[in-house]
């Protein structure tokens, strides 16, 4: 069945959330494959060499050149991002981030590393030179992170860095949650995180 993608101008007029400091911030809800962000971000494990969820996802969306790529990159310390081309996806890059394992941690180290995750995506898609980036829910599928508390983080690490280090460059960032409960824990993070400044 041929793939149609999601455009930015969907995103933009149909899911927008909040538009902060210039930088449009949107909840959608689906597949994050389908998303025609010049960046989407992969929730990986450290040896960036694939597996379930929605790492399985993108690698089986992408083809089989994005493994061969990843086979180069040398894995990615928890907390910390890499980037790859996008191949048959939509996205043209791929980057891709190693989330904490939720037990592995106590919860303010893993708070640090999963804000590590969202930051640096965004400074590597600076370096990129991306415009728009789509983020799954990292840490909150089989890595267990708390869905609640990992839309929380999410959320504060964007602002953060839409204040701090942005300088206009990003336009466009997407929370895409694919379960009916994130969705429900993103609008209220993004609430408290956009429409209270
Ligand atoms: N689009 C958007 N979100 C999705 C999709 C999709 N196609 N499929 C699943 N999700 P997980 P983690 C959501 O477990 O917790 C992998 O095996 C899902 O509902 O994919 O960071 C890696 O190789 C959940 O909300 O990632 C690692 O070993 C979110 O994506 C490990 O899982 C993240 O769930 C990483 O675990």
């Amino acid at each position: 069945m041929p793939r149609t993608p999601i455009s930015l101008s969907t995103l933009r007029s149909a899911h927008l959330a909040a538009t902060y400091k210039g930088t449009n911030v949107i909840l959608y809800q689906g597949d994050i494959t389908l998303l025609d962000t010049h960046a989407i971000v992969n929730a990986a494990n450290n040896s960036l060499l694939g597996g379930g969820g929605v790492d399985g996802a993108i690698h089986r969306a992408a083809g089989k050149e994005l493994l061969r790529e990843c086979r180069t990159l040398g894995g990615c310390s928890t907390g910390k991002a890499k980037s790859a081309e996008g191949y048959n996806l939509f996205a043209k890059k791929v980057i891709l981030t190693a989330g904490p394992k939720y037990w592995e941690f106590s919860p303010q180290r893993a708070k640090e590393l999963l804000e590590g995750c969202y930051l640096e995506s965004l400074r590597e898609a600076k370096r990129l030179g991306s415009h728009s980036i789509s983020f799954p829910c990292i840490s909150a599928g089989v890595y267990g992170y708390p869905g609640k508390e990992a839309a929380k983080v999410a959320c504060e690490s964007i602002k953060k860095f839409i204040e701090t280090e942005n300088n206009g460059i990003i336009k466009d960032v997407v929370f895409c949650v694919f379960e009916e409960s994130d969705k429900t824990y993103y609008e209220s993070a993004l609430r408290a995180a956009f429409q209270a400044s």
